[in-house]
This record gives C-alpha cells, sequence and structure tokens, in this order.
C-alpha cells in the first residue's frame, strides 16, 4: 500500500493565481535613492522609541537592488503572481507637484523583471507611506489629501497599466488609522480622539473613492481597480444557524466606516448612534464618490473575531477569548483558519463580490534553526495548511476566490516590531541579505505544483 494521500475533490481551480505579497517601505531599503522623498515611516522609524530597537526601512531586504534575484526565488517557487505597493515619495517626492522619473522607472524594471518570467504583478497605491510634507499639513486629517492621493493614484496607474492590469487603492485603511491615529503605535504615532478619527476615517475612505474614479480615468480601460481590505473577519463561534445569521450582521457593522460605506455608500445607523456628536461631517457627492464601484475586492486576513447571536440592539456580540487561546509569534495573530472562509463567504454574499483575492494571509514564526542551518517553521506550515483547507471549502462552496498572496515571500520590516517578528517564508539574514527557504516555502512550492491540499 502506498502512503501517499489518495487524491482528493481538493483541487484548486486551475487559473488559480497563486502568489506572494509585500509593500515598499518593509522591503525596498534605498530610501534615499534616485530622488526619493521622506515619509512618515522614515520620521516615524528614526524617532527613538517608536520601532523595536529602533529598526527602520533604510536598508530592509534591499529589494530595491536585489529584486532580480528575489523576482528569481519566486519564479523557483511557481509564483504565478506578485503583489507589491509603489512609494509614493519615489513618484512624488514631496507627495504632489512635479512627478520624479528615476522612482517611476525602478517600477518599471521591477514590472519588467516580473513579466519576463511570467508573474503577473498586482499594484498597491497605498502601502502607509504617506509622503511627510502632506503630514505635516495634517495628514490624513486633511481632506486635501484625498485628492493628493487620487492625482498621484491616477498618474501611476497611468504610467503603469500597459504592463499592470490589477490596481489596488490602499491597504488596511482600519490598521493605518487606528494604530498611526488612534493609538499612535503605527507612524504617524497621534493619538487624536474619536472625533477627529471618524472623521480621517471618512477622508481615507474618500480617497479611496477618488482613487478608484482617477485610476479609471487614467488607465487602460481593461484595468481592474479593487482595495486590499483588513475587513474585521467575523465569524460564527459554532457554525449554527444563529451565530451564523448573527456573523452576517456583525461583517456589515464592524466594518461599518470602510468596506460597509465604500460597497454601500452610507454609513450604517448604528455606527452613527454610536458615534453620537463625533459623527463625521459628509456630503452627499462624497458618498457617491466612495461607493465608486470597484472590480475585485482584496481581503486580508489574519485573526477571527468569534461572533454569537445576542439580543442586544446590534443583534450579535464578540465572543472573548480565553487567555489559552492559541496564537502566532505576534500576540495579535490568534489561530482562526474558518476566518478565511466566512470572510470570503460573507463579503460575497452581503455585496454580491464577483471577483475575491485573499491579498494577505500568512504568519510569524520563530524559525527554529538547525544546525545544518534549515528552517523549521513547522507552525507557520500548520498555519497556512489550515487557512488554505478552509479558502478551499469556500471555493468549493461556490465564493468566487481567484487568487491568494501569501504574506511574505521574505522576512521584512514588521513595522514598530521592527526586524524581530518574521513573516516570510523565506528567511532573511539582515547582517548579510542571504536568502534561505524556510519549510514552508517547500509547503507552498509543492502545494502550487500540485494545485491541491494535500
Ligand atoms: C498587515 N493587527 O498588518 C500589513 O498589511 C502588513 O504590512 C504586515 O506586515 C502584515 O499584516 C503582518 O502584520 C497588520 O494588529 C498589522 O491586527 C496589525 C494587525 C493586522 C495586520
Amino acid at each position: 500500500t502506498s502512503l501517499q494521500a489518495a487524491p482528493s475533490s481538493r483541487n484548486f481551480p486551475n487559473d488559480f493565481l497563486w502568489g506572494s505579497a509585500t509593500a515598499s517601505y518593509q522591503v525596498e531599503g534605498a530610501v534615499q535613492e534616485d530622488g526619493r522623498g521622506p515619509s512618515i515611516w522614515d520620521t516615524f522609524s528614526h524617532t527613538p522609541g517608536k520601532t523595536h530597537h529602533g529598526d527602520t526601512g533604510d536598508i530592509a531586504d534591499d529589494f530595491y537592488h536585489r529584486y532580480p534575484q528575489d523576482i528569481q526565488l519566486m519564479k523557483e517557487l511557481g509564483l504565478k503572481a506578485c503583489r507589491f505597493s509603489v512609494s509614493w515619495t519615489r513618484i512624488f517626492p514631496s507627495g504632489t507637484g512635479a512627478p520624479n522619473q528615476r522612482g517611476l522607472d525602478f517600477y518599471h524594471r521591477m514590472v519588467d523583471a516580473l513579466l519576463a518570467v511570467g508573474i503577473q504583478p498586482f499594484c498597491t497605491l497605498y502601502h502607509w507611506d504617506l509622503p511627510q510634507p502632506l503630514q505635516d499639513r495634517g495628514g490624513w486629517e486633511n481632506r486635501d489629501t484625498a485628492k493628493a492621493f487620487a492625482d498621484y493614484a491616477g498618474y501611476t496607474a497611468g504610467k503603469l497599466s500597459d504592463k499592470v492590469s490589477h490596481f489596488m487603492t490602499m491597504n488596511e485603511m482600519r490598521t493605518f488609522v487606528q494604530q498611526g491615529y488612534g493609538d499612535g503605535t503605527h507612524a504617524p504615532g497621534l493619538i487624536v480622539g474619536p472625533k477627529r478619527l471618524a472623521q480621517l476615517t471618512h477622508h481615507v475612505v474618500l480617497a479611496h473613492g477618488m482613487g478608484v474614479q482617477a485610476i479609471r480615468a487614467s488607465a487602460r480601460p481593461d484595468t481592474r481597480v479593487g482595495i486590499a481590505d483588513n475587513v474585521t473577519v467575523t465569524t460564527p463561534v459554532i457554525e449554527i444557524p444563529e451565530h451564523i445569521a448573527a456573523a452576517r450582521v456583525a461583517m456589515r457593522e464592524e466594518n461599518a466606516m470602510f468596506q460597509t460605506v465604500i460597497q454601500e455608500g452610507r454609513y450604517t445607523e448604528l455606527y452613527l448612534k454610536r458615534l453620537a456628536a463625533d459623527a463625521p461631517h459628509y456630503t452627499p457627492e462624497e458618498m457617491t464618490i466612495i461607493r465608486s464601484p470597484m472590480d475585485f475586492v482584496g481581503i486580508n486576513v489574519y485573526q477571527p473575531t468569534w461572533i454569537r447571536a445576542d439580543h442586544s440592539d446590534a443583534g450579535y456580540a464578540v465572543v472573548p477569548a480565553p487567555s489559552s487561546y492559541p496564537r502566532m509569534f505576534s500576540p495579535w495573530l490568534s489561530v482562526g483558519p474558518e476566518g478565511i472562509y466566512w470572510a470570503t463567504k460573507l463579503v460575497a454574499d452581503i455585496w454580491k463580490v464577483k471577483e475575491i483575492y485573499i491579498t494577505e494571509n500568512g504568519s510569524s514564526s520563530s524559525d527554529l534553526i538547525a544546525p545544518d542551518g534549515a528552517v523549521y517553521d513547522t507552525d507557520r506550515v500548520m498555519f497556512l495548511r489550515n487557512y488554505l483547507t478552509q479558502m478551499q471549502r469556500a471555493i468549493s462552496d461556490g465564493v468566487p476566490i481567484k487568487g491568494y498572496f501569501l504574506w511574505s515571500l521574505l522576512d521584512n520590516f514588521e513595522w514598530a516590531d521592527g526586524y524581530e517578528k518574521r513573516f516570510g517564508i523565506v528567511y532573511v539574514d539582515f547582517a548579510t541579505q542571504k536568502r534561505t527557504p524556510k519549510l514552508s516555502a517547500m509547503f507552498y512550492k509543492n502545494l502550487i505544483a500540485s494545485n491541491r491540499i494535500v
């Protein structure tokens, strides 16, 4: 008898796009090169006490220079797609004004290298590196930042759309709003209070909508436009009808200020009621812009939010976690593979979305390094296997998931956690920039080659 698992029905669709995801400031380095201007993450990471060990993105993975080898690595793993982000201040060094051709040239070179090995580029226009001069004028608290973003997004997509088919306006609005302005743990490190937070959140979704329109106005007509949103992953605590119904209600309410408003063009009554006097100012015209139709929705899935039915106003409640709940190497990353099933299923069902990508999923690990140099991240392999099994379940249910971008190919600058928390499936020795594929890279390569979970 063979020990090989029997071929199951667990094949992924033939044209499924397996990829990896990165962000400019987390991998590029070369912060002074070719006319790049400073972003809020340069300022923040260089402010004492803000990041682990004072780590910065000055060098990071040196991807700016090493992209040819790293793209070769992607090819060896069999990746079919690569999600990257553009650094706004490489294109417009002070946020607005005259574009910087040398900055744009880098993305042309990099995208050309991807296309040369048959890897499809997906471009995020804003992955948190706001130009510092715009922050000096109030950042996202200033409505003009939305206009500046749209101008940058339209210009950049217009230049790249002959080579790049899919653009995302923004990455994880909730994270940069909440951590940048709510608790101050990310750039620009402010704590502004609920009223200002609600208003700047409105400017962010407005920027997204203006960005969608600007991209459509300048890019090729067949360009596909979307977003990479970390929707709060409302997951029924037990899969019975009452909790499933509650999770569906929770998906709209917990995401009222982000995915719900960009899909529906209105804030929910409960959101406005909860904010009361802190509710943002907005106009009907802005709401029309905010709900500009998208061609796809990208969802970043990490930890679940467990939901139960409840007889409150809202109709649901968040179930708190016991202290023994399993977590990965980042304290916030609690494990909930079912989240990838419910997030995609609920988004597709509630907003009739026809094209979904998992734009990020992955985990930190403490990465055991064996005496022979092999890197055993068995916990990451376990994490991925379980989440991907649940993604397969969603696809089998008919949820239109077209691709999956693993966060991340390389260990990189993990924001305030610096280089302490590693999310790569390829180990990076930051002293030498040496890359070593981990066990999880072998797992992912095999999965892509067989196109199934075994
Ligand atoms: C995402 N949380 O960030 C980002 O898009 C990436 O840039 C980042 O490296 C990756 O996930 C891993 O952290 C998150 O506290 C940061 O829930 C924080 C949270 C979630 C995602």
